[in-house]
């Protein structure tokens, strides 16, 4: 059995140490340019440049084509999505799932929709491997991964929703709050969109806003994935603030790649962590 993980390029992960992974890319356009979310773009250049051009831009997800190329090889294949309520990539990694099972006798495809993005989808990935490692099955693999998404959670903390908004992911007067200079807005991924809950003035005090947030929702020294845009420092703060009560706590910070930088913008930090019930 060749087994396989798959995730569209919102994870902002295109290596998984130890399994057989695939990346599978979204893109973002504008009207001077494509930019593909893989591992050679430049993720700087491409924020310049878009900051730099007047008109429309936006993303676009992988189509079935494209899940069914990431599957290839392999017979028991676990993915995971951006939510599908801000996305078509869950839809078409469905459909590529049921054309790869009918095409292909005897191989087990299971997407999940994250209703999140980012570190969030890492975790969820790493739990997958990790069960992997332990010679699970796919049904064993399938119910504890069901159960252990019910316990990760996804916080961010934004200067600009711009890019948001402009694509009709978030409500434009939200928008226009975070537009005000130094006012951050920290929200949740909720029931698979985003929700804002505070508008905090300055880094700190939007740091410790997130740090009450985890807790708030149990956060109890489980793993934790930072990735940020081009804002290692509050990475690192945060970093230290959970290290202060959890020496012993996993933090792994990553920079976003192109559609979470598209969207998150400069600045911006996408927190995934365990609750204490995993
Ligand atoms: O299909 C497409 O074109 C992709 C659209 C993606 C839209 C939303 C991306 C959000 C990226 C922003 C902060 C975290 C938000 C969590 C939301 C559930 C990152």
């Amino acid at each position: 059995m060749n087994y396989k993980i798959v995730s569209d390029s919102s994870s902002n992960v295109f290596s998984l140490p130890g399994v057989d992974y695939a990346s599978v890319p979204l893109k973002i356009i504008t009207s001077a340019a494509e930019y593909v979310d893989n591992s050679e773009l430049d993720v700087e250049n491409m924020v310049n440049e878009i900051k730099a051009t007047k008109g429309k831009s936006g993303t676009s997800c992988p189509n079935m084509g494209d899940w069914l190329d990431a599957f290839e090889g392999a017979d028991v294949i676990f993915g995971t999505t951006i939510t599908r309520k801000l996305s078509g990539s869950y839809a078409a990694a469905i459909q590529a799932a049921e054309e790869y099972e009918a095409t292909h006798p005897g191989a087990k495809v299971h997407i999940i929709d994250s209703t999140s993005t980012g570190p969030e989808m890492r975790l969820i990935m790493e739990f997958i491997r990790d069960r992997m490692f332990e010679g699970k099955t796919f049904d064993e693999i399938k119910e504890s991964t069901e159960q252990y998404c019910e316990h990760t959670h996804l916080l961010f903390s934004l200067e600009s929703l711009t890019n948001l908004a402009r694509n009709g992911r978030v409500n434009p007067a939200v928008a226009k709050i975070a537009g005000v200079l130094g006012i951050r807005i920290v929200g949740a991924a909720t029931e698979g969109v985003l929700d804002p809950l505070h508008k905090c003035r300055g880094e700190a005090k939007a740091l410790d806003t997130i740090y009450k947030e985890m807790k708030l929702r149990g956060y109890g020294g489980g793993k934790v994935g930072i990735s940020h845009c081009f804002n290692l420092n509050a990475a690192n703060i945060l970093k230290e603030k959970i290290h202060a009560d959890y020496p012993e706590a996993s933090v792994m910070i990553e920079p976003t790649t192109a559609l979470c930088s598209f969207y998150a913008e400069r600045g911006g930090l996408i927190i995934g962590f365990e609750d204490a019930t995993v």
